[in-house]
Order: C-alpha cells, then sequence, then structure tokens
C-alpha cells in the first residue's frame, strides 16, 4: 500500500512539475519515497536549515536523510554528514528543475540500500588523468556514490615493480587532491595496492607494505584494500594472503586513526576458477580471515551479472556477504568498443546481508564510463526500484541534455563487445534479409534509422557541452558516422537494385565495401557490431546474389 502511495504521488509529482516546468524532477539515485504536502511556494527566498544525527525519522544508516519542503523553508536532516551532503543534492537536484515560483513542497525519506556504492578504477591500459579523476569524484557526489577505489593496473607505483617505493612528487601531490576532492563529495577514497606479483612473504616486504600504507596516510588515505588478483606464484597462497592482512590490521588499521577496515581481491575473485571445496582459497579465506575484512568477487566469471545464486555460493565460503566488483562497463580485453549501454544483469532482491559493496570497474574512458555508472548509482542505492531501461535514459539526458536523442541513437547502438560479456544492442532496430519478405515494411524504419546515425555525430560534436567526454566519443562518433552513410546506400542500393544496370549496380556495389584501411579504421573502433554492420555484410552479399540471379539483361 505505501509502495503504491509512493508510485502515484511519484507519477503526480513528475506530472504536476512537468506541467509547471519545462523539466521533471530527475533524481538520481532513485529516492525511496517522495511526497507531496500540497502547496508551491517560491524558491527564491528559501530558507534551507540542516541537522545531523539520529532520529527525526532518518533510517539510521550512513547517507540517510529526509528532505522537508515547507511554506516556511527547507529542512534537511542527515543521520550523519553524508546524510546532510545527500540530502542537500536532492534539493539541488529538485530547485533545478522548477522554476522559481512554484516549488512543491514535499518530503522525501531517503536512505541507501547498499552501504559502498562505487566504482574501482581497476582496468589494465591507460589509467585516467587526474583531470577526469576530479571530474569523476563530483559525479559520485552528486549521485550519491561514496567509494572510489584506487587501482589502476598501469600505475607502476599500485603493482609491481615500484609497489614498496614512494610516490614522485608530482603524483603524491595529485593523490591528496583526489583525497581532498573525495572529501568534499563524501566519498571514501580506497588506495589500493596490488603487491602480489612479486611479493616475498617475508619480514622485509611486510615493513615495505606498512611503510607505503604509512606514506599514504601521511598523503591523506583513509581506506586501503589489496589486490592479489592476476598473479601466479608464490603470491596466490591463501593462508599467506590472510596472514598479511590480518596482521595489517592488527598493525596499521588498529593503530592509526580514522582508518577503515581492510578490503581484499583474493587470487580465486571469480566462481570461474574458485576452488569450491573447503580446502579452496575461499573457504580458507572463510577461516582464516578476520571478520571485519572485506572479500572481493566478480561473480560466476570475471565479467559477469550479479545473482543472488553466485552471492550465495561465494558469500557460504567466505562467511560474510562478499563485496561485488562489477567488471562492466570496463573495456580492457576489448578495447576497440565503447559501452554505453544500460546497466543491467543486477538482481534486484539483492539486500546488504548478502552483498555488502557494489563497485563497477569502468572503461579507461572516464568520461564515457558515467552513463554507464549513473545507472550502477541508482541500482545500489535502491536496488528494488531499480529499472535498467529507465535509469539509462535519464542517464542519456543528464549527460547530454541538449542533443539527448542523438546521444541515445549513438549509445543504443554501442553495446556489446561482442566476446566475453556480452550485451544486447540494437534492440529497437529490425533487420531483414533480401527476400525474407520482411522488406516491404522494415524498409522505411532501417532508412530512417542508419538516416539518424549519420546524422548524430555532427549533432553530438555541436551540442554535447562536455568537450573531455566528446574527444573520448570523437574516434567512435567518425565511425558510426561512416557506419550510417554505409546503411544509408546499402538501403537505396536494396530499393533501387532491380532496376539498374551492371555496372551502374556494380559501382554502387562496390562502393559500400570497406578497403582494407577502412575496414581496419572500424575495427579499431567499432560501432552497431552486433546487428547493424553485420546486416550490411549480409545484405551486400545478398544484393550480389539477387541482382545476379535476377538481372536478364546480358
Ligand atoms: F580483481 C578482479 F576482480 C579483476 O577483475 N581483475 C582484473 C581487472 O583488473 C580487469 O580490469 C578485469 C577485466 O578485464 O578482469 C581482471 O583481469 C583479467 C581477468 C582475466 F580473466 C585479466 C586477464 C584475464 F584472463
Amino acid at each position: 500500500m505505501r509502495r503504491l502511495v509512493n508510485l502515484l504521488t511519484g507519477i503526480f509529482l513528475a506530472l504536476t512539475a512537468w506541467a509547471a516546468s519545462p523539466r521533471p524532477i530527475v533524481i538520481n539515485p532513485t529516492p525511496r519515497s517522495m511526497e507531496l504536502t500540497g502547496e508551491y511556494r517560491n524558491a527564491s527566498k528559501l530558507k534551507v536549515t540542516a541537522t545531523v544525527g539520529p532520529g527525526n525519522d532518518v533510517k539510521p544508516r550512513s547517507g540517510a536523510y529526509t528532505l522537508t519542503i515547507g511554506p516556511r523553508g527547507a529542512r534537511i536532516h542527515g543521520y550523519d554528514e553524508r546524510g546532510v551532503f545527500y540530502g542537500r543534492q536532492t534539493l539541488a537536484r529538485i530547485l533545478e528543475s522548477v522554476p522559481a515560483d512554484s516549488l512543491p513542497c514535499m518530503t522525501v525519506n531517503d536512505w541507501p540500500e547498499i552501504g559502498r556504492r562505487g566504482v574501482v578504477e581497476g582496468f589494465y591500459g591507460a589509467p585516467w588523468s587526474h583531470e577526469v579523476r576530479l571530474s569523476l569524484i563530483d559525479f559520485y557526489g552528486r549521485n550519491k556514490l561514496n567509494t572510489y577505489i584506487y587501482g589502476p593496473k598501469d600505475d607502476p607505483y599500485h603493482s609491481s615493480p615500484h609497489w614498496r617505493e614512494p610516490y614522485p612528487a608530482d603524483q603524491a601531490r595529485n593523490i591528496r587532491e583526489l583525497v581532498e576532492a573525495c572529501g568534499r563529495n563524501h566519498v571514501d577514497f580506497v588506495w589500493a595496492i596490488h603487491p602480489g606479483k612479486d611479493i616475498r612473504w617475508d619480514k622485509q616486504d611486510y615493513d615495505s607494505l606498512l611503510c607505503k600504507f604509512e606514506m599514504m596516510y601521511d598523503l591523506g588515505v583513509r581506506s586501503f584494500a589489496i589486490f592479489f588478483d592476476d598473479i601466479e606464484g608464490e603470491g596466490t597462497n591463501p593462508y599467506r594472503q590472510c596472514e598479511l592482512l590480518n596482521n595489517l590490521t592488527e598493525d596499521f588499521v588498529r593503530t592509526h586513526k580514522g582508518v577503515s577496515n581492510l578490503a581484499v581481491c583474493p587470487t580465486d575473485y571469480s566462481r570461474l576458477w574458485a576452488n569450491p571445496t573447503e580446502n579452496g582459497a575461499s573457504a580458507i579465506y572463510g577461516r582464516t580471515l578476520l571478520p571485519e575484512i572485506d572479500v572481493m568477487y566478480t561473480g560466476d566469471f570475471v565479467c559477469s551479472d550479479l545473482t543472488r545464486d553466485t552471492m550465495d555460493f561465494f558469500n557460504a565460503l567466505v562467511k560474510r556477504p562478499g563485496f561485488y566488483w562489477w567488471n562492466w562497463p570496463v573495456t580492457d580485453y576489448a578495447r576497440n568498443y565503447l559501452l554505453q549501454g544500460p546497466a543491467y544483469g543486477l538482481d534486484t532482491s539483492l539486500t546488504e546481508s548478502e552483498v555488502c559493496a557494489v563497485v563497477s570497474n569502468p572503461m579507461e574512458h572516464g568520461e564515457a564510463s558515467k552513463l554507464g555508472l549513473y545507472g550502477v548509482a541508482d541500482y545500489s542505492w535502491n536496488p528494488a526500484a531499480y529499472d535498467p531501461a529507465g535509469s539509462w535514459e535519464r542517464g542519456l539526458r543528464e549527460l547530454m541534455p541538449d542533443c539527448y536523442e542523438a546521444y541515445r541513437t549513438f549509445a543504443i547502438h554501442n553495446c556489446d563487445t561482442e566476446t566475453g560479456y556480452r550485451r544486447d544492442e540494437s534492440w529497437q532496430t529490425e533487420t531483414f534479409r533480401i527476400g525474407d519478405g520482411k522488406a516491404a515494411k522494415g524498409w522505411q524504419p532501417l532508412m530512417d534509422e542508419f538516416q539518424r546515425i549519420a546524422a548524430a555525430p555532427a549533432e553530438i560534436r555541436a551540442k554535447c557541452g562536455n568537450r573531455a567526454l566528446l574527444a573520448e566519443l570523437e574516434p567512435w562518433l567518425a565511425e558510426f558516422e561512416k557506419l550510417g552513410r554505409r546503411g544509408i546506400a546499402t538501403m537505396e542500393l536494396i530499393r533501387d537494385y532491380k532496376g539498374l544496370a551492371p555496372e551502374e549496380f556494380s559501382a554502387r556495389h562496390a562502393a559500400i565495401y570497406m578497403t582494407p584501411a577502412d575496414r581496419a579504421a572500424y575495427v579499431a573502433h567499432k560501432s552497431g557490431s552486433l546487428k547493424l554492420q553485420p546486416f550490411i555484410d549480409r545484405a551486400l552479399d545478398d544484393l550480389l546474389a539477387a541482382y545476379s540471379r535476377d538481372f536478364r539483361g546480358w
């Protein structure tokens, strides 16, 4: 009943706001409950007061808040400072979307389901630039993500060969700045180390680790993680790994003010190669590792869905709710793709009892990862209300408000990687084969789509205000435009081929084929690889066969 009321007030709110203003109120992540209290007031002289602490109907968890907009002003009550910050974010979104004279009075009661939500910069390839990291940290705050794990595989001071050494001064300064930016956004900056490639389980390396943690502590870091993924040999020993983490908890975490409990990514981080028996590494972790240490896990495969079944499997072995590392939208295993599809494959019935944290490992294209992270933020705040498709539409609008349709056209055809973690793509596009009887109905809509595809990049280039995002997209935009043109030419040939003289047919047919250089450029930055380019390839073959069969002029 309560849910129904919330839903109805939500719809009412959206409708009234829409009627009164050009923009509906969009708050990401979706708040748990928003209730309209009837009147409208003027937003321009809004007095905002904030209080903090338990009570006042606020859920007792970090980030929870209530927001009341009444005739006498707005009141934010946060369970903690983070909650106050999130209340301010919600209020800011409301104020951005209503005209100054018609701010609806309402109450919002909101809190996160999953305690830790965020991002692990954990991919291979070029680490994010300092500017992109800062921009992302603001994005986390805005979308109520509270965790940023710093662990780029190709940072030599995170992994081998230099994990034992201090960061050079300029990089150390940047890390301090990241910590500060995280502080402003109520994001926990977690610094991860990846020592397993060449760690020696001796006193000297233990001291090196302690010393490195000390240096990071001096830069302001208060949360740490240790990654033992993707290693071989000595470093993989689960007993040694657990012993190290337990000792570090005692010698470092408990002796340093403000330091959070450790998190570890074990070598057996996926069900794919985890030994499921009592002798396996996960069960050893379960028996040996201090209960306050979180254990990371990627699910059934390295890149796979978050399901109840896979969490149950892992949690039973490690004897605690697992820390979910979602390998999406990471593309380090398929770098010629850009993942712009909805964040789906996340079980909406999961709670904090099954999964203590959800972090996404994104693409080395940080700006272009925001679309996926928008969905991750929405899911992890309130899994039960999560709607991947709806969230994706809102994310597209948030990122390119001035050319949402064009960005949508680009994004819907840039989702799959053809290998690894398969994603649906081009799901609203119907293709056909010459002679399958569907062309009569299917031709026009497909032609329209190819025309939108050919036109989208120019519009995005003209109207996308985020130039850093645009720069990341550009190589794919260029290929997307060419794909659109090939598509248009293919559709025109399908329409015309029966009446063409052989020379003209051949010339037009040949012009659509990619030269080896074109093909190489396409392969380097693929777009429409699931449906659209395969349609063109097949159509060209089919056209040749049909023309040869039908042509009677020779
Ligand atoms: F730590 C893990 F949870 C993890 O996912 N580790 C890596 C990660 O850094 C990488 O970004 C991700 C996606 O490619 O997968 C892991 O790396 C792999 C996994 C493999 F199965 C690298 C090579 C593999 F063969």
